[in-house]
């Protein structure tokens, strides 16, 4: 299958698997799980036709790994990214002494007074390289790339996340915790 296929697939996965599962008429668990058959079927009558093995080629090759299997291969749920109500079940862990949060300049001046708030999410997203959230603050206009002091904020009680496909997440990085770049200018022509 070709790349832009998967990308195509995966987008309405994200969709009705993290945002709108009524979207195509489906329920997900508490835990955001629902059985594979009725994704195809449902995904199938409202977007486009897939097959189980189209599905299975997307939850291995998408290129964030943004969806996994249940052990029996029936179920299927995103590993993170929801903006609906469910629980994923991650088990608390130590963090790596830095975590990095890709934003856009825009939103810096807000940042600087609230720190990172989940806005529509269930978490704040930070990840392991400095390339990475650099790409995801590119998705929001012009990108500067944060420093979460995470083993420092995890020893003072706030809890940190590993989703499924490697992602952090934590439930919100208060100002003291974030050390901003000192050269970026904050004018964001994009918009
Ligand atoms: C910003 C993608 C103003 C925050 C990525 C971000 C990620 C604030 C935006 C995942 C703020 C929220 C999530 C505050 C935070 N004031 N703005 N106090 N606190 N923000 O999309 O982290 O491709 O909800 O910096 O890879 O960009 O979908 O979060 O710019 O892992 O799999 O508010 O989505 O994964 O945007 O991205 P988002 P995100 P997928």
């Amino acid at each position: 299958m070709d790349k832009k296929k998967i990308k195509h697939i995966s987008k309405g996965m994200s969709l009705v698997l993290r945002h709108k599962p009524e979207h195509i008429g489906i329920t997900l668990d508490e835990q955001g799980w629902v059985e594979v058959d009725v994704l195809i079927e449902a995904f199938s009558k409202h977007f486009f036709a897939i097959n189980r093995d189209e599905l299975t080629t997307v939850v291995a090759e998408n290129d964030k790994k943004r969806f996994a299997l249940s052990d029996d291969g029936k179920k299927i749920r995103a590993s993170q990214g929801h903006s609906i109500e469910i629980e994923l079940g991650y088990e608390a862990k130590n963090p790596p002494e830095v975590l990095y949060h890709g934003t856009a300049t825009k939103f810096l001046a807000t940042i600087k007074v609230e720190g990172l708030t989940k806005q529509s999410r269930h978490h704040v997203h930070l990840s392991s390289d400095e390339k990475t959230a650099q790409q995801v603050g590119a998705r929001h206009g012009k990108p500067v790339v944060l420093r979460v002091d995470a083993q420092r904020m995890n020893a003072q009680g706030l809890a940190f996340f590993q989703s499924e496909n490697g992602v952090w997440l934590t439930e919100y990085v208060p100002v003291a915790y974030l050390i901003f770049p000192d050269n970026y200018s904050e004018v964001d022509n994009e918009n």
